[in-house]
């Protein structure tokens, strides 16, 4: 950080031949050692949810309270465009990448190159698979396993395991999708009267959750659905809205456990909507840039960071509303 800097205006040396221009440009701490403000380029996953945008507002408030020059880049959720954003960070010489990975695979090229560049990655909120572990200094991010035995324990105690679940799947090939319903299904295999009837991806966004679900409830076997998992809250709340046209009441006839505890599942559990929402905690911005920041000083840094995170159920909603962040 620097404590006061003197700007060199750029100087120019006259030669008796002719013009030599050399301008020199750059700032200096009044002890005049070269002071610079750490780069950071992070490449988001998109604005999919609420849980997304309290990610995104974590990291950018974080970066401004440090000083830190943040390059953000928002993917839209397409893995191209989240390839391309390193890249240019690449290019730009950023000291250190931080990135969401939309997907888990495809990323080993890019990191590649990073790491041949010498910029250190740090991975945000979710995972990527590569053959090489170095091609990352540390992932920071939930237990998506967990949260799926989580959300399967809470169906057993809201059916007493007699349960035709209808999932909604979040984006396909990503890290949460693949091993919430990992760790749900881990569970589930416990009762044998609790089984998945339908499941299809609605990528994590409150439209899609909807449409899913009317799609579901067009179904054959849509009376026997008594449960829906959805892997975020967001779809979750679609689903709701789906399941009220429908003239079903959401919460009673059919259970809902969701994941993420954005305001929104709250507010919904108030109303009795819906019945639980398995915490994954977003503010990730101040553990994410301690992280950095120990990279960018060539510390070494734990592998893995778990965040903490915990469950809540319909009659705690009230009281917890009013001290959501997100
Ligand atoms: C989980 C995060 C997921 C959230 C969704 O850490 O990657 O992505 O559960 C979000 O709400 O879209």
């Amino acid at each position: 950080m620097n404590k006061r800097t003197i700007f060199c205006r750029s100087i120019c040396l006259v030669g008796l031949s002719g013009l030599i221009a050399v301008a020199v440009s750059g700032s200096f701490a009044e002890d005049n050692k070269p002071s610079k403000k750490l780069v950071v380029g992070f490449s988001q996953v998109g604005a999919e949810s609420g849980w997304r945008t309290a990610n995104t507002e974590s990291i950018k408030s974080e970066a401004a309270k440090r000083g830190i020059d943040l390059r953000f880049s928002d993917a839209q959720q397409k893995e191209e465009n989240q390839i391309k954003a390193i890249r240019s960070f690449i290019a730009e010489g950023v000291d250190v990448i931080a990135f969401s990975p939309v997907v888990e695979t495809g990323f080993e090229p890019v990191l590649r190159e990073a790491k041949k560049a010498g910029i250190p990655v740090v991975l945000s909120d979710r995972a990527v698979k590569v053959s090489d572990d170095s091609l990352y200094k540390c992932f920071l991010g939930s237990d998506f396993i967990e949260e799926g035995r989580r959300a399967a324990n809470e169906v057993a105690k809201l059916t007493g395991g007699k349960a035709n679940v209808a999932e909604l799947v979040g984006t396909v090939g990503s890290a949460p999708a693949i091993d919430r319903k990992k760790g749900f299904e881990e569970v589930m295999a416990k009762y044998p009267d609790m089984k998945i009837i339908m499941s299809q991806s609605g990528d994590f966004t409150r439209a899609k959750g909807k449409e899913v679900m009317e799609a579901f409830l067009k179904a054959p076997n849509a009376k026997d659905i008594n449960v829906l998992f959805a892997h975020n809250d967001d779809m979750a709340l679609g689903a709701i809205q789906a399941m009220e046209e429908a003239g079903i009441k959401p919460g009673t006839d059919i259970k809902i456990v969701s994941i993420d505890g954005v305001r929104g599942a709250f507010e919904a559990m108030k109303e009795g909507k819906l019945n639980v929402t398995v915490e994954c905690n977003p503010l990730l911005g101040p553990q994410l840039f301690d992280l950095i920041e120990a990279v960018a000083a060539g510390k070494e840094v734990p592998k893995r960071v778990v965040t903490q995170e915990g469950v809540y159920e319909q009659s705690q909603a009230a009281a917890e509303l009013p001290k959501r962040q997100y």
